[in-house]
């Protein structure tokens, strides 16, 4: 297997971090890379050791007080940072995805940095970093915030959900809309709500429906369709909405835990299942040419058992293309292969720290390409900060890699960024 070295290696101590996004910030043409340094879905009272009656992980005190945000340019220089970066020796606990958006939310042309820290949502212009506004959510838990077309006004509501647990609702509850003053317009809670939502005009009239968990709502917020979780403790692990099949009608596929993923069609009727073990990712591509519409790549956990990690990639109308074993997390990147104009990256989590890490680029049907040059393993960090009595195998703390994917040096080709939060590498197609 070739071995590709990187084409660059920048040191992102002390802000580095494993939620980082590559985007035109500035809008200058070219892309910049946002690092958001905090402790993620778990800066909340539910996870603040200084709130004990809530049962459950426990982050540090530092962690909840850690909140920075660095942007760079395309070389990794900062242009402007935010807060104070994380000063202790030890790495911080972090636990999140879905972590901003970056919209031009107030319409003057210029994007703003939209995220939740600690049941404050703050929107940060792009270009400077300067805090536009912040806003206080009614309860804790909230991480996911999402600008959302739901009136004839021309301007954004604001769509925002709890992810996880929190110290006054279930896992995944409540949602909310908040209009144009980031004030509630409607509350709404679900069985089995999970993680991110998901939003899109699937009725064609121009305002956004929206996904949570497994129920679709209308733009004012009535029922749509809605389909209870597969079981007590199921619940919406990842979604897309897509035109799968170029009919014009969109399609949902879901990810539900610990159970077959279901991809519905626009009106909610089951239109196949893909059997899978905890699918946590749904990623839609071009992975083969010859297939009309995209293929759906469903991607189970990257924990646990190895015969339970399996990787399927299906065609718009539910056809099995490929299924194999896979040791890691998947994201799409636009590197053609001789299969088609979309192949994936795998960051691979072995079950032990002192394993291999590897980082693969890998055809749709699991082929191995190549093989990217970083660090091979997290045990030195896993013996030092005594990370075994942690949950998720000391993931919380950094013993694993994780990556970003754009554009970095404006040539129109997609480069990889993969961070082991002290450095990030980035590679460019071999
Ligand atoms: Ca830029
Ligand atoms: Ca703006
Ligand atoms: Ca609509
Ligand atoms: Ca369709």
């Amino acid at each position: 297997m070739k071995i590709v070295d990187p084409d660059a290696v920048w040191d992102v101590r002390p802000w580095g971090c494993p939620a980082f996004t590559v985007q035109d910030f500035n809008g200058d043409g070219k892309n910049e890379v946002l690092f958001v340094q905090n402790a993620g879905a778990h800066a909340n009272e539910a996870f603040d050791p200084r709130f004990p009656e809530v049962q459950g992980y426990k982050t540090g005190v530092e962690e909840q007080e850690l909140f920075c945000l660095t942007l760079t340019d395309g070389a990794g220089q900062i242009l402007w940072q935010v807060g104070e970066p994380w000063g202790l020796d030890r790495p911080f606990s972090w636990n999140g995805s879905n972590f901003c958006q970056v919209v031009d939310l107030d319409g003057d042309g210029q994007v703003e940095i939209m995220l939740i820290h600690k049941s404050e949502l703050m929107v940060y212009k792009g270009a400077t970093g300067e805090l536009r506004s912040t806003h206080r959510l009614p309860h804790s838990g909230f991480y996911y915030a999402r600008a959302v077309r739901t009136d004839r006004s021309g301007r954004y509501h604001i769509f925002t959900k709890s992810v996880t647990t929190s110290a006054t609702h279930g896992y995944g509850n409540p949602s909310l809309l908040l209009d144009h003053n980031f004030n509630v317009v409607w509350e709404v809670e679900v069985d089995g709500a999970g993680h991110g939502g998901n939003y899109a005009d699937v009725d064609g009239d121009g305002l956004d429906e929206l996904l949570i968990g497994f129920s679709l709502f209308d733009h004012d917020g009535g029922p749509l369709w809605s389909h209870p979780p597969m079981s007590e403790n199921d619940h919406l692990d990842d979604s897309v909405i897509a035109d799968i099949d170029d009919d014009g009608q969109l399609e949902f596929a879901l990810a539900h835990d610990g159970h077959d993923a279901v991809v519905h069609n626009s009106d909610g009727t089951v239109r196949f299942t893909v059997p899978m073990h905890h699918c946590q990712n749904i990623l839609p591509g071009r992975f083969f040419e010859d297939e009309t519409g995209l293929q759906l790549a469903f991607v189970d956990k990257a924990m646990g058992r190895a015969e339970e990690r399996e990787a399927a990639i299906v065609n718009s109308g539910g056809r099995e293309l490929s299924r194999h074993r896979t040791m890691g997390y998947y994201s799409v990147i636009p590197w053609a292969t001789d299969l088609g104009r979309d192949s994936l990256m795998r960051l691979e989590w072995p079950a032990r720290s002192n394993a291999e890490h590897r980082v693969l680029w890998v055809d749709p049907t699991g082929r191995e390409l190549a093989r990217l040059k970083v660090r091979v393993n997290f045990h030195d960090r896993f013996q030092k900060f005594g990370l075994e009595s942690f949950p998720a195998g000391g993931r919380y703390f950094g013993t694993c890699h994780n990556s970003a994917i754009g554009d970095l040096d404006g040539d129109g080709h997609d480069e990889v960024l993969v961070t082991d939060r002290e450095k990030v590498w980035v590679f460019k197609k071999p």
